[in-house]
């Protein structure tokens, strides 16, 4: 079997519990393999320091990771990573902010990544690369001679061809994914586009199996839906932290019904629609008004890009208005927390609910609505509301699925959820969980890996970049 080398922007430290379901199946395949995790320290240092490259063994995983300048950091990451890419791949050229100098930093620091990784690479390693900030990192590692096999995971959505294309450079990119072997998308629909944009835009051929030929090398794509840790996740449902947390809301909240939402504070995530639904459904429904409660928590994320601090105050206000409006001396509708919760604690917190509000605008997959499923008693389960939106509305067919841009219909489906009956709630839950049992992490870790096993590179003296 061959040595996996991780790489990604974030390095989540695998002997620490906290790191989520990702980080722990990564960590079970690079734990068999004897791997390496290659990624940003989250440090920013001085120029004259960027050479230091630390290493730290956890068991048997190497953790390689590289310091940022601050120049490099704002453009890269502040700048290209998460100012354009990331408001672009969720459809919101509005957003995008295309500053000229910002391509060249996300060069830079890609060069910098593949220059760092080099020295540590065997000629019989795997590498796997994830998400929107490594694009170009395959082309790079290329053009400094690297033959092994290399695959790429998009986590976020990939939006369609004419969308892609506003961005200057666009052909750059896209051309960057056929330095992989294979290419994996979170759905169907991102893998339909990758094919309408390489056939139009690329003159890509299609041949069988997902495969496309254009700048001389064959790539594979595939559409592998990430899942969860199911039995880390219920594991700590059962751990005390989660009890406390679930007896002590179900105390709080005897009489009440509760509705919640997990969310990174992120404009993709439809906050502000989710509260407008929210609003809606209280105004249309007195009687059961009083009966409930939403507990938000939006854990605070990348505060220092404008448009997240738009977003911060638009739902202070919205839920500060919510509460003025409809609030009563012994009950407020909304409870807006923006702090994270520890994650032992949120099987817990979405146990103890009776909704789930999952409503982003566009979402490669969301993992919450798939924690909030594994979470339930399957006795008496919860109701996930869900946005068609999320990557995972290709899987959860049977949640209420919503389109968060309608406010009326979101109000629907919310008092839909609320007043479910219990058979009906067993029914849905039942077959969710199926889904989320059969595609679990485990599952794509292990597709993704068999399918880059086999992807044969067909490379026709292809010069990169
Ligand atoms: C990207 C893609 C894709 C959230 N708040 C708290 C907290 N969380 C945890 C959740 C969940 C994770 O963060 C969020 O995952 P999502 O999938 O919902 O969303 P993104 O962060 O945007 O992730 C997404 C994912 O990558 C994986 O490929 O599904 O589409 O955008 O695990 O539980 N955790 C704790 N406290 C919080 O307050 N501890």
């Amino acid at each position: 079997m061959s040595r996996l080398v991780v790489v990604s922007n974030r390095i989540a430290d695998p002997r620490k519990t906290a790191a989520g379901g990702l980080a722990v199946a990564l960590a079970e395949v690079l734990n068999n393999t004897g791997g390496v995790w290659f990624g940003w320290s989250g440090k920013i240092v001085d120029h004259s320091e960027i050479d230091e490259v630390h290493v730290e063994q956890a068991g048997p995983v190497k953790l390689v990771m590289v310091d940022l300048s601050q120049a490099d950091h704002d453009a890269f990451y502040l700048g290209y990573s998460n100012g354009v890419l990331w408001p672009v791949f969720h459809y919101r050229l509005d957003l995008a902010d295309f500053d000229a100098g910002y391509i060249s930093g996300y060069r830079r620091v890609n060069q910098l990544f593949a220059r760092k990784l080099l020295p540590f690479l065997r000629s019989d390693d795997i590498i796997w690369v994830h998400d929107y900030h490594l694009i170009p990192l395959a082309a790079e590692l290329r053009a400094l001679g690297c033959k092994q096999r290399i695959g790429f995971f998009l986590h976020i959505p990939l939006p369609p061809p004419l969308i892609l294309a506003a961005i200057p450079g666009h052909d750059w990119l896209i051309r960057a994914l056929f330095a992989y072997d294979l290419v994996g998308f979170q759905s169907r629909t991102d893998l339909e586009h990758f094919a309408r944009y390489v056939e139009s835009e690329a003159h890509a051929q299609p041949l069988d199996d997902n495969r496309w030929r254009a700048f001389g090398r064959t790539v594979h794509a595939g559409a592998y839906p990430i899942g969860i840790d199911v039995e880390e996740f219920t594991g700590l449902a059962h751990g005390p932290e989660a009890l406390e947390m679930y007896e002590r809301m179900k105390r709080e909240y005897s009489r009440r019904k509760l509705l919640v939402g997990v969310d990174r504070l992120d404009y993709s995530k439809g906050l502000p629609q989710r509260m407008r639904a929210f609003r809606e459904f209280l105004t249309k429904n007195p009687d059961l008004r009083s009966s409930a409660t939403l507990i938000q928590i939006a854990s605070p994320s990348r505060e220092n890009v404008s448009a997240y601090t738009d977003i911060l105050h638009e739902l202070e206000s919205l839920c500060g208005s919510i509460n003025g409006n409809f609030g009563d001396l012994d009950w407020m509708p909304v409870r807006y927390i923006h702090r994270t919760v520890a994650r032992a604690r949120l099987p817990g917190l979405y146990r103890a609910s009776r909704v789930a509000l999952v409503t982003p605008l566009r979402d490669g997959m969301n993992l919450v609505a798939k924690e909030f499923l594994a979470a339930q008693e399957a006795e008496d389960p919860g109701v996930l509301v869900l946005s068609r939106f999320a990557g995972a509305a290709e899987q959860l067919k049977e949640a209420l699925l919503v389109n968060p841009y309608d406010t009326e219909g979101t109000a629907t489906a919310i008092q839909l959820a609320l007043q479910m009956p219990v058979e009906e709630r067993r029914h849905r839950h039942q077959a969710l969980m199926r889904t989320v049992r059969e595609y679990d992490v485990h599952w794509w870790c292990d597709t993704f890996l068999a399918a880059l096993a086999e992807a044969k590179a067909e490379e026709k003296g292809t010069s990169w970049l």
